[in-house]
C-alpha cells in the first residue's frame, strides 16, 4: 500500500496515544492505533462523521464528497473521521482530502467503532459506511433530530428510496422487514429498518452504550442498549444505493449468503443480550 513509512512523518501527525506505526503497516496494516490529522483540520466539532473503512480506495473519494456536500448543506462545524484498516491508498486519499485518519488493527467493524470513539470530538455523532451506499449528503435530518434532543437517531433505508439492486431482494422483502418485526415485538420498539448502518447518536449515548461487540453484531448492540437505556429516539429516512462499480462487497467475499445469515444472527444476538446479565450491564441514564 501507499501508506509510506515517510507519509508517517509528516508533521501534520499527532502522535499514537498507543505507540507509534511501524514498517510493518505497508504491509499488514497499521498494528496499532494512531492519529493522523489533516492540514486544515476542524477546530471544535460540533459533529463528528465516523466511518470505519477497510480497502476502501474506489469509493472513499466519493464518499468524502458526499459528506461534504452534506456538511455545506447543514452550515455545521464537522470533522470527518475515517477508523482505517486499509493496506490500499484509503488512508492516503482520506487525509489528503481533510479527514482526520485514526489507523487501527482489521478487528472487526464494532472493534473499529469501540477504538475510535475516544477519538470523537464532536457531541453529536453520525456512524455509516464508506461505500457510497448510504447517502451521506443527507446528514441534515440527523442533525437537526440530535439538536432537538434525540439521543438516538436510527436510518431508515425503507423509509427513503432504495436504489435498485442495492439491497438482495432477500434482505429487503424478507430477511429485513422479518427480523425489524421481530425485534420490535420482543422490545416493544418502532423501528422500520433495525439493519440499517447509517445512525446518529449523541457522544454522550455513545460513551455510555460501552459498547462489547467487535463484529457487526455491534449494530444489534446498539439497538438493545437504546431500548434498555429508554434513549430518545427518531427515525429518519435515508436514500441507499449500490455501490459503485469495482467495489467489492466485504460481505460478497465471505460468501453468498452470509449477509442474510448475518441479519438473522444479529437478530438473535439481541434476544440471546436481551436475557443476559451483560445486556443490564451498562449505566441506565437517571433522567428518562
Ligand atoms: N476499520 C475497519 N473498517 C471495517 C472493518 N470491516 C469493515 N469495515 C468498513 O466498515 C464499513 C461496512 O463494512 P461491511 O458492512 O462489513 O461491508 P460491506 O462491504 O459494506 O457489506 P455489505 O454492504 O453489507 O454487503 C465499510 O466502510 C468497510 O470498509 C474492519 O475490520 N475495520
Ligand atoms: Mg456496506
Amino acid at each position: 500500500m501507499s501508506f509510506s513509512s515517510d507519509f508517517l512523518s509528516r508533521p501534520s501527525i499527532e502522535s499514537g496515544l498507543r505507540g507509534k506505526a511501524t514498517a510493518d503497516t505497508n504491509i499488514a496494516g497499521p498494528q496499532t492505533l494512531e492519529m493522523f490529522v489533516p492540514a486544515d483540520d476542524v477546530a471544535e466539532p460540533e459533529l463528528t462523521i465516523l466511518v470505519p473503512a477497510l480497502n476502501e480506495a474506489t469509493t472513499i473519494s466519493r464518499f468524502l464528497g458526499w459528506c461534504k456536500e452534506g456538511i455545506a448543506r447543514t452550515g455545521a462545524h464537522v470533522e470527518i473521521l475515517i477508523v482505517d484498516s486499509s493496506t490500499d491508498s484509503t488512508p492516503d486519499i482520506a487525509l489528503a482530502l481533510g479527514a482526520r485518519v485514526l489507523r487501527a488493527p482489521a478487528r472487526g467493524l464494532g472493534r473499529a467503532y469501540i477504538d475510535a470513539t475516544p477519538f470523537v470530538r464532536g457531541k453529536y455523532v453520525i456512524m455509516g459506511d464508506a461505500d457510497c451506499t448510504y447517502d451521506f449528503r443527507q446528514i441534515g435530518p440527523f442533525l437537526e433530530a440530535l439538536r432537538r434532543g434525540a439521543d438516538f437517531v436510527m436510518g431508515s433505508r425503507f423509509r427513503g428510496r432504495i436504489e435498485p439492486d442495492a439491497m438482495p431482494a432477500l434482505h429487503r422483502y424478507f430477511g429485513t422487514p422479518a427480523t425489524t418485526l421481530i425485534l420490535n415485538c420482543m422490545f416493544h420498539s418502532r423501528f422500520s429498518d433495525i439493519h440499517c448502518g447509517m445512525r446518529g447518536l449523541t457522544l454522550d449515548a455513545l460513551r455510555r452504550m460501552n459498547l462489547q461487540s467487535q463484529g457487526r453484531e455491534y449494530a444489534s448492540e446498539m439497538l438493545l442498549k437504546s431500548v434498555h437505556m429508554r434513549l430518545r429516539t427518531e427515525e429518519v429516512p435515508i436514500d441507499f444505493y449500490r455501490a459503485p462499480g469495482g467495489r467489492e462487497s466485504h460481505m460478497k467475499r465471505l460468501g453468498q449468503l452470509a449477509s442474510h445469515a448475518g441479519e438473522w444472527r444479529g437478530l438473535f444476538f439481541a434476544v440471546a443480550g436481551w436475557r443476559t446479565p451483560c445486556a443490564r450491564s451498562y449505566p441506565i441514564p437517571a433522567a428518562v
